[in-house]
């Protein structure tokens, strides 16, 4: 399967998903190079997330990313933009609590489109699963520098009681927001429901793009993720 539909079908790995930030990048470091090695060393979704660009250069941006992923088949998941994934072809949408709606967006976007939105708290985990997206990402968990929080720090209990709304539902969750390779194990084994339902994936900006090195970045990540999920 490499279409979006069958992609879904066949239900995608979360476990390092990738979120972009060319302004992140070490000077010297090109943006395609850098999505690359990451890719080559772990990575297994990537989202297309630059602010700051007008439209014509995201699409730009988010086509040249498609076509590194698609010869790895990684899917390719865009922010915010409906339309730029249309345009591109991206295996789907990530959606905030002020972007276009759930239903909205899976009547532009072809059927089998992945979508996936942004919880802050137990109320926007339970209005998803009414909506019926396929993975939620769920933050900030720890405090970042990447992106200027417009709600509190949710901590690991907080992401556990919110991850217990997911139960018997199917769907994904990715944590995000300040996870790195120094803190993952311990974020992975506190990101817990007390029904035991743990985290797919985490999503992470700076601990790949702002690495001189975003491939090792990436395997120590993976790494970790694996340690982890051997051990529960
Ligand atoms: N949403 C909540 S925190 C965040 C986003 C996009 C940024 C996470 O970046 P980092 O560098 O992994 O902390
Ligand atoms: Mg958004």
């Amino acid at each position: 399967f490499s279409t979006a539909a069958g992609r879904s079908m066949k239900g995608i790995d979360y476990s390092l998903y990738l979120v972009t930030g060319r302004a992140l990048l070490p000077s010297g470091k090109g943006y395609l190079e850098s999505l690359e090695e990451s890719i080559r060393g772990g990575v297994t979704v990537v989202q297309v997330r630059e602010k700051d660009v007008d439209t014509r250069e995201f699409i730009h941006i988010a086509s040249q990313t498609k076509a590194i992923c698609d010869k790895y088949n990684v899917p390719v998941i865009i922010n915010d933009r409906v339309d730029v994934a249309l345009a591109i072809g991206a295996d789907g949408v990530h959606l905030g609590q002020t972007d276009m709606t759930v239903d909205m967006a899976r009547k532009l976007l072809p059927p089998g489109s992945l979508i996936g939105v942004s919880c802050n708290n137990v109320a926007h985990v339970e209005q998803a699963v009414l909506d019926k997206v396929d993975y939620i990402g769920v933050g900030a968990v720890w405090g970042t520098q990447t992106k200027k929080l417009t709600s509190p720090i949710i901590g690991v209990r907080g992401v556990g009681a919110m991850l217990r709304v997911l139960d018997g539902t199917g769907i994904k969750a990715v944590a995000i927001g300040g996870i790195k390779s120094t803190n993952l194990l311990r974020t992975l084994h506190g990101c817990v429901s007390t029904t035991g339902h743990a985290l797919d994936g985490v999503a992470i900006v700076s601990d790949i793009v702002a690495s001189l090195e975003p491939g090792q970045a990436a395997s120590k990540l993976r790494s970790i993720f694996k340690q982890f999920n051997e051990s529960s």
